[in-house]
């Protein structure tokens, strides 16, 4: 039986058109809530009503309510197929992880981002989506279309472009995320499986008060200095805890709230060095920049002191590391947040190996003092001891290794013309 009429739903804010699909169970049914009719999907469940009597009324107000009959259940599920779903996906780290998760096979992978991607990367995905993670109607589509049992979110505006829209950077770093957490808390609701959802954070989250201080510091904790002076780092800091009142208190007082409804976990990313894309908007990218400068015979004016200290890692191995604690077993897991790195040279040191490898490189140092001022503020270093003792993070490379057998081989294949 089926009934369309005008539903104001409380937790939309609008009016929307409706189909009942009865449950079987007695006077309990699920509604279908849709932006607009014409746009009705065959499966969009979005809540239940005790009384569906009530729905015979036209205009009404509702609310969501418990998790789905089990013949709803079943009906919906026959018609959504489950995918993975990465946000942000034409970024760097989408761009590996796009590459590794098709490679393990089978995932189904549903892609979003601004751009479309690349040819390569679109046929690696069952559908991918040009649209903004701030765009609940962009969401909606997904949802009406595949149920959702893991979610990459990486979409974000990195620090340095953060720096000139604040503001629009918390829109997307803080608005888009919670988007996120919350469609993933529906699916689970909605599919009862719980919903992973992987969240990339990183070392923009600590906030040093001087230098002095991060070179006494060393390798620090999770849990040390979390007073970031970036409105992308106090948006990361945010949504780490954000991630984790979701997976642990969501609706904590609400009589149909299910426990544990996430299971959300977090990788702190250090600096990432890729010898295929190269970053922009960030703060560590004077490393990345400075290689692929040399590489393709390009002068570079390093944005920061010879002496600035951050920790790094290589793109593959930030991608292996995120997998590993996707796959980790979550009786072992102690916490939400975890560091992960794989060595911490100055730029002068990375500027040495470079020069090493292309003699012919051109790197000087002229520090823009806003921009050093963020890496004043970030750790020299990061105690990955957690990560390591529960789910078995291991770096791969030491600085040298790292140009030695991934970056300079790779860049130069991709820089010098092949004969
Ligand atoms: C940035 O520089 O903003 C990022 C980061 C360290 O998270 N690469």
């Amino acid at each position: 039986m089926i009934h369309q009429s005008t539903v104001v739903c409380e937790e939309m804010g609008g009016n929307y058109a409706w189909e009942v699909v009865w449950g079987g169970e007695g006077r309990y049914a699920w509604i279908a809530i849709y932006p607009r009719p014409s746009e009705c999907p065959d499966s969009f469940y979005n809540g239940g009503v005790e009384n569906p009597r009530d729905l015979e009324f036209g205009l009404m107000t509702v609310s969501r309510k418990a998790g789905p009959t089990t013949a709803a259940k079943q009906e919906q599920g026959a018609r959504r197929s489950s995918a993975v779903l990465i946000t942000g996906a034409g970024g760097e780290v989408g761009h590996g992880l796009i590459c590794a998760l098709h490679g393990a096979g089978g995932n189904s992978i549903i892609a979003t981002d601004l751009r479309k991607l690349e040819p390569d990367q679109r046929k690696m995905c069952l559908e991918t989506f040009v649209g903004d993670v701030c765009d609940e109607t962009l969401l909606d589509r997904l949802l009406a279309m595949y149920e959702i049992t893991e979610i990459y979110h990486l979409a974000a505006l990195l620090s340095t472009r953060a720096e000139f829209k604040p503001e629009t950077a918390h829109a997307v770093n803080v608005g888009g995320t919670l988007n996120l957490l919350h469609l993933a808390a529906e699916q689970t609701r909605s599919h009862g499986r719980r919903v992973k959802f992987i969240f990339p954070s990183s070392i923009a989250a600590y906030g040093l008060p001087d230098v002095a201080t991060k070179e006494k510091a060393g390798a620090i904790r999770e849990d040390d200095y979390p007073s970031p002076t970036t409105m992308y780092g106090c948006n990361k800091q945010y949504c780490e805890n954000l991630g984790r009142y979701y997976a642990r208190w969501y609706r904590q007082l609400a009589e149909d709230r299910i426990a544990d409804i996430l299971d959300f976990r977090c990788v702190r990313y250090p600096g990432l060095i890729s010898s295929e894309t190269v970053p922009s908007g960030g703060t560590s990218d004077y490393a990345p920049e400075m290689i692929h400068a040399a590489a393709s015979g390009k002068p570079y004016a390093c944005f920061v002191r010879e002496d600035a200290r951050i920790p790094f890692m290589t793109m593959p191995e930030a991608i292996e590391a995120t997998l590993k604690l996707a796959s980790a077993d979550a009786s072992q897991l102690t916490r939400c947040v975890y560091n992960i790195s794989s060595f911490a040279p100055t730029a002068g040191e990375i500027a040495n190996l470079v020069k090493e490898y292309f003699p012919k490189a051109e790197i000087t140092f002229q520090p823009d003092q806003q921009r050093q001022a963020i890496v004043d503020s970030w750790p020299a270093d990061i105690d990955c001891s957690a990560a390591q003792r529960d789910w078995g993070y291991k770096p791969r490379h030491t600085l040298e290794s790292a140009f030695e057998e991934y970056l300079v081989p790779n860049i130069k294949a991709r820089y010098e013309p092949s004969v």
